[in-house]
């Protein structure tokens, strides 16, 4: 793995007892001294992950008004405001290491800021939306279940209730396909379709191979990350093939093979040229999300504006009461 070295030394003696605690199993909290690499790469992660969420309504979004039934609406309705709390709660969790959401918000807004790679691709069909419960959900499930036993106790904490919630989105994801899957050709076709689309994106989720990640060395040595991008990767495609199997869909990789306990998958090389280039602001939707993402902050400011005015008078009313 490659290092980036962009923080100055902290004292090496405070080091020392922080990396005690960390070998203990022990929680770092807010006001706990760390080391200032720890903190800006929990600064980095946690506000990626807050934007991810807040991005990640946005493909889902597209579909509320189109959704085939009530009952479907309604249950896309609460995922896609699942998402929304998850973002707020994370960002709340990012402020405690010192820094303003507004700035996180800012850089966002303005393209310095990085999400997940796999919210800039579209949603072409219904089927897209029980694709990326099944597989975008199950994939933060993977992710999650494993931060939720970070050493930053509110990020930890944060992935607890995320988790939960998760859950009932990769399920009603996994319903959807199961229903479409068994339903008329044309909608076996459409749901093989949005698999076909989503499958190598889905696996990109969990970043570079480990070779080509430069800051899995000090998140697992802090005990953020407990696996490497790899093994969880791995763990992703091992549980989610039997489940494709299940509901008689294929997945889009000639070189998946089990191994003779038929758990262990292999799969075939991710096209890492085209994940750079998403991740670089070049996917065939970044610039849609964050067009969406600046519109929705410019038609919002009439509420900011007025919810600062309420605290200004509410601040007023106390003081002149004192
Ligand atoms: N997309 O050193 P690496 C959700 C960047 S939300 C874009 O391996 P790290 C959901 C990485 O940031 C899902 N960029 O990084 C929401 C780094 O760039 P910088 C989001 C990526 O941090 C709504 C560079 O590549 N989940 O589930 O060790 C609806 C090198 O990477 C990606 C989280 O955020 C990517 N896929 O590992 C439904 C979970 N991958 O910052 C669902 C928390 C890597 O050095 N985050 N990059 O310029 C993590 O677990 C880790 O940050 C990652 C990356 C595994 C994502």
């Amino acid at each position: 793995m490659v290092t980036k070295p962009d923080v100055p030394a902290d004292d090496p003696v405070k080091v020392a007892e922080f990396e005690a605690r960390i070998a203990n199993g022990e929680s770092i909290e807010p006001k706990d001294w760390m080391p200032e690499r720890y903190r800006k790469q929990l600064i980095r992660m946690m506000s990626q992950h807050a934007h991810s969420e807040i991005v990640g309504m946005l493909p889902e979004g597209n579909w509320i008004t189109r959704a085939p039934s009530l009952r479907r609406k309604l249950s896309l309705i609460a995922k896609v405001q699942d998402e929304a709390g998850h973002g707020l709660y994370i960002y709340c969790g990012t402020e405690t290491l010192g820094v303003d959401r507004h700035e996180l918000v800012t850089q966002l807004l303005n393209g310095t800021a990085k999400y997940s790679s796999i919210f800039n691709y579209p949603t072409l069909s219904w089927a897209d939306i029980g694709v990326i419960g099944w597989f975008v959900d199950g994939a933060a499930i993977v992710n999650q279940t494993v931060l939720a036993k970070a050493s930053y106790g509110p990020y930890a904490r944060a992935m607890i209730r995320v988790c939960k919630e998760e859950n009932f989105h990769k399920r009603q994801g996994y319903e959807i396909c199961s229903v479409l899957a068994s339903g008329t050709p044309a909608q076996k076709a459409m749901v093989q379709d949005a698999v076909n689309r989503w499958w190598w994106p889905s696996l990109m989720m969990f970043g570079p191979s480990d070779k080509d990640s430069p800051n899995s060395a000090d998140l697992l040595r802090w005990k953020i990350k407990r696996f490497s991008n790899d093994e969880l990767r791995q763990r992703f495609v091992n549980l989610t093939v039997p489940q494709a199997m299940a509901i008689g869909l294929t997945l889009p990789d000639p070189d998946l093979r089990s191994d003779e306990s038929g758990r262990e998958w292999s799969f075939g090389e991710i096209d890492w040229t085209e994940f750079f280039e998403v991740v670089a602001g070049n996917g065939p939707c970044n610039k849609d999300r964050l067009a969406a993402r600046n519109a929705a902050q410019n038609e919002g400011a009439w509420v900011r504006d007025a919810a600062e005015a309420f605290a200004a008078k509410h601040r007023e009313r106390v003081a002149g009461a004192a």
